[in-house]
């Protein structure tokens, strides 16, 4: 296709995805990743975190100035964590649409937090919000050498 060529040379698009504590803790990590494999999405890292107060205060850096700061990174240090790279094409914005909405009642049914949960401050996922936001949280999540270069033998059959 005329988009696919125009694509070709250029690194495809990857998005930050995770399980957070509640996710977790109720064990849909699974099925958080299963929606993502069965998209056509490739996995390129993923690993298993406890992470610290300081590292949530750089991930979550532009919600700092709201009430909910110390919640929310009270919330995200309750338990470990599933980060996650995923890629493919529209990634981002595609990941976003099967998080569904911030606040979960928002989130129609068929969407991860549509289906899993009713409350925002544990709405089981995160999903970066930007190609540039999906960057910074990459780097900030995972070392160079974490990120697998491989070729799915289906890729193929997912994109022309
Ligand atoms: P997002 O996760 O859909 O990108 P953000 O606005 O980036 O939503 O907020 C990050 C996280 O902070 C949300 O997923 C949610 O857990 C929490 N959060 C957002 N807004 C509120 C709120 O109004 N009250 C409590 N927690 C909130
Ligand atoms: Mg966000």
């Amino acid at each position: 296709s005329a988009l696919y060529k125009a694509m070709a040379g250029k690194t495809p698009e990857r998005s930050f995805i995770m399980v957070k504590p509640d996710g977790v803790q109720r064990g849909l990590v699974g099925e958080i990743v299963k929606r993502f494999e069965q998209r056509g999405y490739t996995l390129r890292a993923m690993k298993m975190m406890h992470a610290s107060k300081p590292h949530l205060e750089e991930h979550y850096k532009d919600l700092s100035s709201k009430g909910f700061f110390k919640d929310l990174v009270a919330y995200m240090n309750s338990g470990p964590v599933v980060a996650m790279v995923w890629e493919g094409k529209d990634a981002v914005k595609t990941g976003r649409k099967m998080l569904g909405e911030t606040n979960p009642l928002a989130s129609a049914p068929g969407t991860i937090r549509g289906d899993f949960c009713i409350e925002v401050g544990r709405n089981i996922c995160h999903g970066s919000d930007s190609v540039e936001s999906a960057n910074r949280e990459i780097s900030l999540w995972f070392k160079p050498e974490e990120i697998i270069a491989w070729d799915p033998c289906i890729k193929d059959w997912i994109q022309e």
